[in-house]
Formats: C-alpha cells, structure tokens, sequence
C-alpha cells in the first residue's frame, strides 16, 4: 500500500475539472511514489462543489478555502480559482506546510509572484505552476532537439495564440474582463502559456515591445439590462529580444475568428526549424539544413512513439493522446518531485519569471518604449 497524499483543490470551474480529471487518470498510468486521495473540493458556491465532488469522486467538500489550508490531513493546495485568489492561497497554504500546484497565471502582476515564491521557499514545500503545455509530448520533443543543436542557433521565435470567444458583443461580462480581477486578458491568460513555452525552449528574454487593444469596451452583464466597462485587454501583441540574440514576436487574442484554441509556435534556427501546433498535438513539424538537398523539406513527425517522452506509459504507436493528458503528465510529475524531495519544472520562480515578461509587454505598452525585463 502506498502512502496517501491527500489533495484540496480550489476552484472548480474549467480548470478545476481538468486537474480533477488529471488527479483521477494519474494514477492509473503512472508509478507515483503516493496514492494521491481526493480529499476535498472547495468552492464559494455549495451548488458548485457538491456536483463537482460528486462527479470526479471528491472525499468532502468545502466553502472556505481559508479553512482547507489550515487542514492538518491535507498536503497538497491545488489552485484552479480565479487569478485575484492565486496569491492569497499559495501564500497561506505554503504557511501551513501545504505543497502547492497553481494555475496559471501564477499571478496578477509580479509583485504577487515574488511573495508567493517567497512563502514556498521558505516554508520548503514543492511548488509548481500549471504551465499544461510544457508537457505535450511534442513541446518536450522539441525541447529535446533544440539542446542537441539540431536547430543550431535559434534566430525566431514566433508564437501566436489565436481564440474566438469574444467576437460576440453580446458575450456577457466575466471575471475575465477586470483587469482587477485576472490581472489582465488575453495577455496572462495566453501570452503567459507562450512565454513560458520561450522560456523552455529558447531562453531568457531580454526587452519587449508590446501593443493592447480592447475592440469591445462595454458588455452586457448576465440577468440585467446593465453594461459593465472592459478593463482587460482584449488582444495584446508585442516584440521580443532574447539573451542569446532570437527575435521573439507574439500575438494572442480571443478575436481571432474561427480560431478555437490555435496555439501555434515557428522556431527558425540556423540548422533547422520546427512548427507546431496545439489543435494538431501529436504532431512536430521538422526540417533539417543537413538533409541531403534531394531530401529536404519539412517532415511531419507522429509524436506517439514510446521513445517519446511521456509515450510509453500510454497506447501503441499512432494511438493519439489529447489536451487532457497533458494535465496528467502535470500532476503525475509533481506527485514524483514530492516523492523525490526533488523542484520540479515550471515552478514558482519560473512563474515570476513569465510574469516579470508579462508586467514588461504591459509597461511597454504606456510608455511607449522597449523594456527591458529585470535581472537581464
Ligand atoms: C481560456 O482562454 C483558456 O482556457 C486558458 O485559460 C487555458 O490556459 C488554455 O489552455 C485554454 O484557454
């Protein structure tokens, strides 16, 4: 019998069903050191958790996060609420010894994030940000080749993240449109998956320059005639300069029409490229200078292999895997680094880090200028 490690997850909207997904599938696929127990779901809302527990097989349920952190028999805080309650949460939970998963963004602005590594540092708990798409077989493939040099030296990164959800003005006003909120739109919500995909992939950035734009400013708020102000960039596109010399451009917005969840990365280096694209997980496009001039040109590799990372433990090659894996992949290898006493990758310092790009493209924006991200 494995030991247990008791899970309270907070917030159980979208993401809060995806790591409860992740936390039920894992261990079926994966040899963790614990038995991850679904201890305790906690929402605001009672008609919210109950049917939320009910559905993914929670222990208990809660109403007060404040109170979950404090349990003595819980070990891991999952964070899936709202961007404004990352802080708070992650902050208390590490006080109270709690190991601590969060989503992303790790926070409003980078001032949260700092205090928020502070806390898990020094209460010496494992600490991980819900950066999904570092673990798409693919992303992590890519990450590969690029450190054996097969792409040489990388001279582009280009990432967009195109959605569509908004183009209807009459989409009624969320969370998601106060910047007070959620810190900002598209910007931490999207830019904050690619920023962290260049981290992984390339490296440090240097300075930004970025462009915001809100193209609905007011939206009817759901049950009343009222409209509510837009405060939350609606698209946010920007420039980048990298440590080692790649020029970085970005773009997310959710006015993307026909666009549903496009997150697609070029990577031009001076031996090769490589293309992908998230509605095609499965799939990494490669092409190789070293190729014999008769066989050149971009092949499609299937990433499904068991040589591939992640793959073995799931179904015979050409059997593909979906979005949701990649969540799997998440919590299994956090469960490891708590095993292993080990950090685990991205956590919180790479979470401010992200922010710190984040907060820069925003500044840009005001002034007007390139910025330069701290500690460059
Ligand atoms: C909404 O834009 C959203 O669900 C993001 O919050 C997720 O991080 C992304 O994976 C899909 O889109």
């Amino acid at each position: 019998m494995k030991e247990p490690l008791n899970i309270g997850l907070i917030g159980t909207g979208f993401m809060g069903r995806a790591h409860g997904n992740a936390w039920l599938d894992a261990p079926y696929h994966f040899d963790l050191p614990f038995e991850p127990v679904r201890k305790v779901a906690c929402d605001t809302m009672e008609d919210r958790v109950r049917p939320y527990a009910a559905q993914f097989r929670w222990q208990g349920t809660s109403t007060s996060w404040e109170e979950l952190v404090r349990k003595e028999d819980i070990h891991v805080i999952d964070i899936c609420s709202s961007n404004q309650s990352h802080m708070p949460i992650a902050v208390e939970a590490a006080r109270h010894g709690k190991h601590v998963i969060c989503e992303k963004p790790m926070a409003r602005d980078a001032g949260e994030a700092e205090k928020m590594l502070e806390a898990v540092r020094q209460a010496g708990v494992c600490h991980m940000v819900a950066f999904n798409y570092r673990r798409v077989p693919a992303i992590v493939l890519a990450k590969q080749m690029i450190g054996e040099g097969r792409l040489g030296e990388v001279r582009h990164f280009h990432a967009v993240y195109y959605q569509d959800w908004l183009i209807d003005p009459e989409f009624p006003y969320v969370w998601r449109h106060d910047a007070k909120e959620s810190g900002s739109g598209a910007h931490g919500d999207m830019n904050a998956h690619t920023v962290d995909l260049a981290r992984y992939l390339v490296g440090e950035f240097e300075s930004v320059c970025g462009q915001q734009e809100i193209f609905i400013r007011e939206r009817p708020v759901a049950g009343s005639n009222a409209k509510a102000k837009v405060t939350a960039d609606d698209a946010m596109v920007f420039l980048a300069r990298f440590r080692n010399g790649a020029a970085g451009n970005f773009i997310a917005t959710r006015y993307a029409t026909g666009r549903k969840n496009y997150l697609r990365l070029e990577i031009f280096g001076s031996r090769g490229s490589l293309l992908f694209n998230l509605e095609r997980l499965n799939e990494l496009d490669y092409y190789a200078l070293d190729d014999p001039p008769e066989a050149q040109g971009f092949r499609n590799i299937i990433v499904t292999e068991g040589a591939h990372p992640y793959l073995d433990t799931w179904w015979p090659p050409g059997h593909i895997i979906g979005w949701e894996h990649t969540f799997i992949h998440e919590v299994a290898d956090f469960v490891k680094a708590i095993g292993r006493k080990e950090p685990v990758h991205p956590d919180f310092y790479d979470g401010l880090r992200c922010q710190q790009v984040l907060d820069a493209v925003s500044r840009s924006c005001l002034t007007g200028t390139w910025e330069t991200i701290p500690g460059s």
